[in-house]
């Protein structure tokens, strides 16, 4: 039964194209069986890293049960994370050894001036893996990194027949190339729980995204518990798109989300809209619109039509009360403050919201993060100013990164994960066209804007809007492979930029993607190695 069952999975596997499997001990010898693995994996690592060379000539560490983590004090919190990764699919987990060395080496010791606040360096020889970094966060990559060292199906959730796991001996120096390299996820649309946002963390975490900018309000629905404010969550977290039911964060959950969050090195940026997007607001409390009448939260998909009153004392009291809490939630540095598609306020009525919702942040301590129109203003820096749209970059852009705004790329032709990637995908909008993977990977973020100094660009965000997007399926199949590829351009140097070279490590996240069940787009720009996805 059980060799019927390891001849199975030998099937499987090499249908996979990752060759013959065994079982998880020999018969013969009594020594655990060694999982298969492809050839290339240094080359096939996404995002690419500096530099990646494989060791031709020495036998590969085996990862196995007695595989122990040795680390200095500092890095418990990735070492305790490590320590239990593969045990889904290797059915052990990890003995943590602090203090020494050995197993999987994690090191506090590689020079800042040269990995920089998240880089590593990654070596493997037969007898141990040590991971060297200058902070946990360049840890915790050089983790992700060391995963895609390991065969496919290290990745799979349930329990594969191998007692060891090889990685093939080599070396990987790295670092990123923007220190901003974000996710966007509209929970307002859809609402999505928040064992659903953490099961996204983790897959943009493998692709070294730190941060993650959650969109918690917008006509659709309000998504955050603001103590004082009752019914912006009872009225306007009723309902989302299409009537279903909604749902929202009390300030306990959302808690939770940051701490997950933060165990990843994701940094999450809450953000709350204004003065457009507000219909769940005003449905709420009906005093913060100029006509003060009753209305319904909205669950169709249009943009643009609804506004904060700028003349009511009301609203300055509501953006004081929902920012300073966002704010006393957040450890990292910046307060979502929205302020896209204001199309029903006037530009003076703009201004003093906006520039009255920044003064909020930085009286809280935070750094306002706002969409490209708040450059009208322009908000003072420190400001971050995400640029969305498409076409010629407005002179209000050049001229708020004139003035120390930080820009993060967020183009919609590229970087908008709810785009559909053809006219046959049944998910998403395609007012922006349709983004493909390759339309997803070719540009670069320092060139992309005319007239703004690379410096002043931050980084980039992948941003995937949900007006169409429903389940934990939906958004695997939106993200995946957009995303990796954003990831890939705001990690990797520029050096490295390489359509074919892409593709084909794209290529090899397929099967990972397969083992861990993660639903994606099989664009036919990727030659896929016979990995069919799940059905959208
Ligand atoms: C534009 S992006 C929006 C969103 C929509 C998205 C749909 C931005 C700042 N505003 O409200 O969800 O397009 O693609």
């Amino acid at each position: 039964m059980t060799r019927l069952r390891l001849i199975l999975v030998a099937c499987v596997v090499s249908a996979f194209g990752l060759g013959i499997g065994i079982g998880v001990v020999s018969a013969t010898t009594g020594t655990p069986s060694v999982a298969p693995t492809p050839a290339n994996l240094y080359s096939d690592i996404v995002p690419a890293p500096v530099e990646s060379a494989a060791t031709t000539g020495s036998s590969p560490f085996l990862l196995s049960a007695s595989t122990q983590i040795t680390y200095p004090p500092t890095a418990k919190g990735v070492a305790s994370y490590l320590s239990t990764l593969f045990r889904p699919a290797a059915g052990f987990t990890l003995a943590l050894a602090p203090g020494q060395s050995g197993g999987i080496h994690l090191a506090l010791t590689a020079p800042r001036s040269r990995v920089g606040d998240e880089g590593y360096d990654l070596d493997v020889t037969t007898d141990q893996v040590t991971i060297a970094a200058a902070t946990s966060a360049g840890l915790f990559h050089g983790v992700q990194t060391l995963r895609q060292l390991l065969p496919p199906i290290i990745d799979s959730t349930t329990r594969q027949p191998y007692g060891a796991w090889p990685v093939p001996t080599g070396h990987i120096s790295d670092s990123a190339r923007y220190a901003y390299r974000g996710a966007g996820l509209d929970v307002a649309r859809h609402f999505f729980t928040v064992a659903q946002v953490e099961r996204y963390i983790d897959e943009i975490a493998r692709y070294k995204i730190n941060f993650l900018h959650l969109h918690l309000s917008d006509d659709q629905g309000w998504r955050i518990a603001i103590n004082g404010w009752p019914a912006l969550t009872a009225v306007g977290g009723a309902t989302e798109v299409g009537g279903g039911r909604g749902g929202y964060y009390t300030q306990a959950q959302y808690r939770q989300l940051v701490a997950y969050a933060q165990s990843r090195f994701v940094t999450l940026i809450p953000e709350i809209d204004a003065p457009g997007h507000v219909t769940a607001a005003l449905a709420s409390y009906p005093q913060l619109s100029c006509n003060g009448k009753p209305t319904s939260v909205f669950t169709g998909i249009n943009v643009g039509f609804s506004s904060l009153c700028a003349t009511k004392p009301d609203t300055y009291t509501f953006l004081h009360d929902v920012i300073t809490q966002l704010a006393a939630l957040t450890p990292g540095p910046y307060i979502g403050i929205g302020g896209d598609e204001a199309n029903a306020t006037t530009a003076a009525d703009y201004a003093e919201i906006v520039g009255q919702a920044a003064a909020d942040a930085r009286a809280a301590g935070k750094i306002p993060w706002g969409w490209q129109e708040t450059t009208s203003l322009p908000l003072p820096a420190p400001a971050v100013a995400a640029y969305w749209k498409v076409g010629a970059t407005p002179a209000s852009v050049i001229d708020a990164a004139a003035q120390g705004t930080s820009v993060v790329l967020v183009p919609a032709d590229h970087a908008y994960l709810d785009q559909k990637y053809n006219p046959a995908t049944q998910l998403g909008l395609h007012w922006a066209g349709y983004v493909d993977v390759q339309d997803a990977y070719n540009w670069d973020p320092a060139t992309y804007l005319a007239d703004v100094a690379p410096s002043a660009v931050l980084g980039v965000e992948a941003d995937l809007w949900t007006e169409t997007v429903v389940t934990s399926a939906d958004i695997d199949y939106m993200a995946f492979p957009r995303l990796p590829a954003i990831a890939e351009i705001g990690w990797s140097p520029a050096s490295t930029h390489d359509w074919p070279a892409f593709q084909k490590r794209l290529a090899a996240q397929g099967s990972r993607w397969k083992a861990a069940g993660v639903n994606f787009y099989a664009s036919p720009q990727v030659p896929w190695p016979g990995a069919t996805p799940l059905a959208p």
